[in-house]
């Protein structure tokens, strides 16, 4: 993947300033110097890339929108899709890291924070001296967070936090969690737990065929005592969570067109190359039909996520919206995956190409930040007045 280009079948980079492209190239030269050649090993090893967090700080990955007052990258929604996209290119799991730090940790104590929290946290994050992670999901509600059970209880100058979270991305190296609770009026409140605190600890989950080389956990919670100074006072209810999910997912949105882009890239190239019956197997028929319906998918994808993108510089996009495009573009990049590691025949199915890798990433981007069903509940509730879930 060192010979990457990318795709731009509907001049959509003329839709773009010189400073997205800027970011791009930037984005992009990283990924493939730094990500592209040590990536298949980890994911291999089922490690995270730990020494890859200075250069996601540098191109700007851990914060893209969030203001440089506040030691953000201070860029637009397009740039933060674009650094997405790029990142994905080399790895799901990479990107999942960048999309935690950035939309789940930095945006929640940007928009809920005080002045305080704000200084204390987000610059160490932007840095990535400080990793954080966000604790939504637990072991008996995923898709129906509004059930959640941790809790916590009023002690006067602190709180006392009980309860568990699963299947949170950067958990076993967090230095702060952003963990969603409910107080003894079951509302919802996001508090700032720091690694170290008594009773609070971070399994790894072990096993995953999926996202191998990002670490994934639980957060366990034993009467931790937090501080009162420690909790999001802006916002309240599931709408503070859902919120920060809103731009995750926007950026999940870009990053997936990413993943699929190597893996047709990847395809192409092989089909022109590979000779079966005297011809490239490129000159076939049934492979020409995979390929162009590849870059036709990849194309409505770029499209979606542009002008979301654009909606969302302006304030506009609703999360039916969001929901769309997250939905759409990582079921377009999971399908090319699997035509792609066909194309490739049996040495599709080997590390030394990204396809199954990405393909197996998907799995779990298709099921995190809102599941594929869920998203199209969304969009049946926005478009009929009537929400399946209730
Ligand atoms: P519902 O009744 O629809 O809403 C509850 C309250 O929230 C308000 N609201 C929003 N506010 C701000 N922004 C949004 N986007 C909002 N959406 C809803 C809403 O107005 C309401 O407010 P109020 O004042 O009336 O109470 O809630 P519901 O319980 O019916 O649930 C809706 C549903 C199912 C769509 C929601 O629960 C959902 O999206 N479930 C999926 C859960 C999910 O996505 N989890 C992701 C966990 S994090 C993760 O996966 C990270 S992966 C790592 C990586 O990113 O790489
Ligand atoms: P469930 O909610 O139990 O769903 C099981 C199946 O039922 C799904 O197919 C679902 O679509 C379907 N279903 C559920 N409800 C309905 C319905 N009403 N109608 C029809 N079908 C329905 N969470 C975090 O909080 N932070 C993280 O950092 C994080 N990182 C993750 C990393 C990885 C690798 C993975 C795999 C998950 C991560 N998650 C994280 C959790 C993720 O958000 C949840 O897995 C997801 O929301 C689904 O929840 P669940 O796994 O409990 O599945």
């Amino acid at each position: 993947s060192d010979r990457f280009e990318s795709p731009d079948y509907y001049q959509l980079d003329d839709l773009l300033t010189e400073e997205h492209k800027l970011v791009r190239s930037a984005s992009r030269e990283w990924v493939k110097r730094e990500v592209s050649p040590v990536i298949e090993d980890y994911a291999q090893r089922a490690e995270f890339p730990k020494h890859l967090l200075g250069g996601l700080a540098e191109i700007g990955a851990f914060g893209p929108y969030i203001p440089e007052k506040y030691g953000g990258a201070g860029l637009d929604q397009i740039s933060y899709g674009l650094i997405m996209q790029e990142i994905e290119r080399g790895d799901s799991g990479i990107r999942s890291t960048a999309s935690v730090q950035s939309s789940l940790v930095m945006y929640p104590i940007w928009k809920y924070g005080t002045e305080e929290q704000r200084k204390k946290y987000l610059p160490k994050l932007a840095s990535g001296k400080f990793m954080g992670c966000f604790g939504l999901t637990e072991p008996d509600f995923g898709s129906n967070p509004a059930g959640m059970v941790t809790n916590f209880k009023d002690k006067g100058d602190h709180v006392l936090l009980n309860g568990a979270k699963l299947w949170i991305s950067n958990a076993p190296f967090a230095d702060i969690a952003i963990v969603w609770a409910k107080d003894e009026q079951e509302r919802i409140h996001g508090l700032i737990v720091e690694r170290g605190m008594e009773g609070f600890s971070t399994p790894e989950t072990h096993h995953k065929w999926s996202l191998r080389a990002s670490a994934t956990g639980e957060l366990i919670f034993d009467n931790v005592k937090v501080p009162k100074a420690n909790i999001l006072p802006g916002k309240s209810g599931l709408g503070a969570p859902l919120g920060c999910l809103d731009s995750a997912r926007y950026g999940i949105a870009w990053g997936a067109v990413g993943a699929a882009m190597d893996c047709y890239d990847t395809a192409l190239r092989y089909a022109k190359e590979r000779v079966q019956f005297g011809k490239p197997i490129g000159a076939t028929q049934l492979q020409q039909k995979k390929l162009a319906e590849m870059i036709t998918e990849i194309t409505k994808a770029q499209l979606l996520a542009w002008r979301l993108g654009v909606l969302r510089n302006e304030g506009k996009a609703t999360t039916a919206q969001i929901s769309m495009a997250k939905r759409n573009n990582v079921d377009i990049a999971i399908k090319i995956a699997r035509e792609a590691r066909q194309v490739l025949g049996g040495m599709g199915i080997t590390g030394e190409y990204s396809i199954m890798r990405h393909m197996m990433n998907l799995e779990s981007v298709i099921t995190y930040e809102g599941t594929h069903d869920i998203h199209l509940l969304i969009t049946g509730a926005d478009i009929t007045g009537f929400s399946a879930f209730k």
